[in-house]
Order: C-alpha cells, then structure tokens, then sequence
C-alpha cells in the first residue's frame, strides 16, 4: 500500500508535548506528500482518509488533556463504530463517507426556556476558539488517545436555559436510509439515540466534538458533530446530533433498549463491573503491537479525580 502510515512508537510510553507537537507538523507534512503522491485508488483512500472541510485549529487544552501519545490520525479514522453504517469495525470508513453533512441542523428543545435550531456554523462559532484541542482517553474493549477538537456541552445548554424540570438530556442521531447500508437491519431501534443526566452532560469534560487532529470530523467518526464523554464507554457518544433534548424522566437509550442486561443508563468505565459477556478489567490499546500486553483499565477511565463525585452515594454495581 502506498498509503502513508504514521510510524508506531508503543502507545504505553508517555510522549513529551514537544514530540507531540513536532509529531503533528510530520502529520501535516506526511499529509501533504499524501495528496502529491498521484492517481490510483490508494492515492485516493489517502485523501479520502483526511477530511475535506475546513481545518479546525485550535491550543491544547491544559486543564484536562492527558500527556499519553495521540492514537494516530489512521486508527482513529480506520478502527470505528457506527452502526449506521455496518457492524464491522471498518464499515464504517468504507460506507460513511455517503452520509450528506451539509446542510446541518440541530434542534436543541424540550425543558428549555429558549428552544433553537442551530445552524453547524453558528455552532462552530458559538464557544470561544482558545484551548479546544482536548486530548482525552476513550476506552471500549480497545481504548484510543483522541486530539478531539470541540467544547463542553454546556456552552450550547446555557444558551437554551434548562428548566428546573430538565433532569436529563437526550442525543438523537442522524438517520438517512439512502446512505446509511446498516439501518436496514434493526439491530438498535433506529434513529441511535443515547442520554445523560443533566449534572454529567454539564460537566467539563463532556464536549461537543467538531474535529479531530485540527481537521474537521471524518464522517465515520461522527461529522459533523458528536459527543465525547471520556470517562464513559464508547457507546454514550452518539455520533451525528440532529437533536438534543432536555427531559424531566430519566430516557432510554437504544442499547439499553436492545439489550437492558448489558447495557445500563451510566456506562461509567469501571473495571470492576464486567459486562455479562465479558471482563472489563483490561483494555487493548490500538496501535500497539498485537502480542503487546493488555492494559488495565482504571476506574472512570482514570478521569475519577473529575467526575467521581457525581456518584457519590450511588451503587455502581447496580447503576452500571
Ligand atoms: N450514531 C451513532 N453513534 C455512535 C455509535 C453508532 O453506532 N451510531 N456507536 C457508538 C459506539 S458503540 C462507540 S464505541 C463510539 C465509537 O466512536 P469512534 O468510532 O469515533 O471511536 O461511537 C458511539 N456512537
Ligand atoms: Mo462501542
């Protein structure tokens, strides 16, 4: 393959920022050599690979952002799920890129004092442009360090003013049957939809994700907008918000309502709750050699010094 490909280093190793830094301008560079290096369907994967929006720049965010070495641009981009679009994991590259982007609306109603419809622009626009690089763990069965690029959440639920009754928030996904080859099969209730309560989807560290690697969002990882809430499983991060929705009873999700024994309202990391089916006390870090060692996964993704004191109190074994 002539596909360019971002050199391995394990990703266990801790990576100063300055290598960081420099690692990026090689992206950037390698990135270019991509797009000189001429005709044929690889040379056209390798364009397909990086978006064709608008660059997304941004400083790193100081307060949360973790020092581990970035997952590269191809995992991230290659390594998806998203339904939608099949369920192998690399369906969602091939099929994904169908899925019309522009225009791009999102309604943001229920217990609200200001119910709107935003315009992807004037979402864009609506925080301050400083510091919106966050490079923060996710963690599935596999677990990937992402440069995403967006801001909290409750930036754009301010604008809105929840009601006193809004005690949860609702995340309705795209739904477009002509280009999305998955939803034929009702696997989850389309459209995917998933929720959180009202003092997680306020948290800091709960953003909206317009990008990734100072570029636009691929569609196969969301575009243009989606969630990214780090201290919990992957699945909590709908991809493609239509509509955002303040609600006064507690909501179902698509994946408790396929499968309630499995998957709970929380989805808080936690190694010490297996899922049904298997343990999830380790994690596979992509990009790492496939004789590398599991890495244990830490409580809350290891963000328990943010986010533990939202469930202060609570069973965690039963809200799992
Ligand atoms: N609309 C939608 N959002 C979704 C999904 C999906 O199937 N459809 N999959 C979820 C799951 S199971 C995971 S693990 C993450 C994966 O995000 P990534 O591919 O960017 O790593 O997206 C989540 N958001
Ligand atoms: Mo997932």
């Amino acid at each position: 393959m002539s596909r360019f490909r971002i050199p391995r280093v394990p990703a266990t190793e801790i990576t100063p920022e300055h290598v960081w830094m420099d690692r990026r301008r090689w992206l950037g560079r390698a990135a270019a050599l991509g797009a000189l290096a001429g005709a044929g369907p690889a040379a056209f994967a390798a364009r397909a690979d990086e978006s064709t929006g608008p660059a997304l720049e941004g400083r790193t965010n100081a307060e949360f952002s973790v020092m581990e070495k970035p997952t590269s641009w191809r995992d991230i981009t290659s390594y998806n799920n998203f339904y939608e679009f099949g369920t192998d994991k690399g369906d969602p590259r091939r099929h994904a890129g169908r899925m019309v982007t522009e225009p791009w609306a999102v309604a943001v109603e229920g217990e609200v004092l200001k119910p709107r419809t935003f315009d992807i622009d004037a979402l864009r626009k609506l925080a301050p442009m400083e510091e919106r690089i966050y490079r923060l763990r996710c963690v599935e069965a596999w677990s990937m360090v992402v440069p995403w690029v967006g801001y909290p959440l409750s930036e754009l639920l301010r604008q809105v003013e929840p009601t006193g009754n809004a005690r949860y928030v609702t995340f309705e996904t795209a739904l477009q049957p002509e280009a999305m080859p998955g939803v034929g099969r009702r696997i989850i209730d389309w459209p995917y939809v998933e929720a959180l309560r009202m003092d997680e989807a306020m948290h800091p560290l709960t953003l909206l994700v317009f990008g990734l690697y100072g570029k636009v969002l691929p569609n196969q990882n969301g575009a243009p907008l989606r969630l990214a809430v780090p201290w919990k499983y992957g699945f909590k991060s709908g991809k493609s918000i239509v509509r955002i929705r303040c609600v006064e009873e507690k909501p179902s999700s698509s994946w408790m309502v396929a499968a309630p024994t499995e998957y709970g309202f929380y989805a808080n990391v936690n190694p010490d709750v297996p899922h049904p089916r298997w343990s999830q006390a380790t994690e596979r870090r992509i990009g790492d050699h496939i004789l590398a060692p599991r890495v244990k996964t830490r409580m809350f993704n290891g963000y328990g010094e943010q986010v533990a004191s939202l469930y202060a109190g609570m069973d965690l074994s039963r809200d799992f």
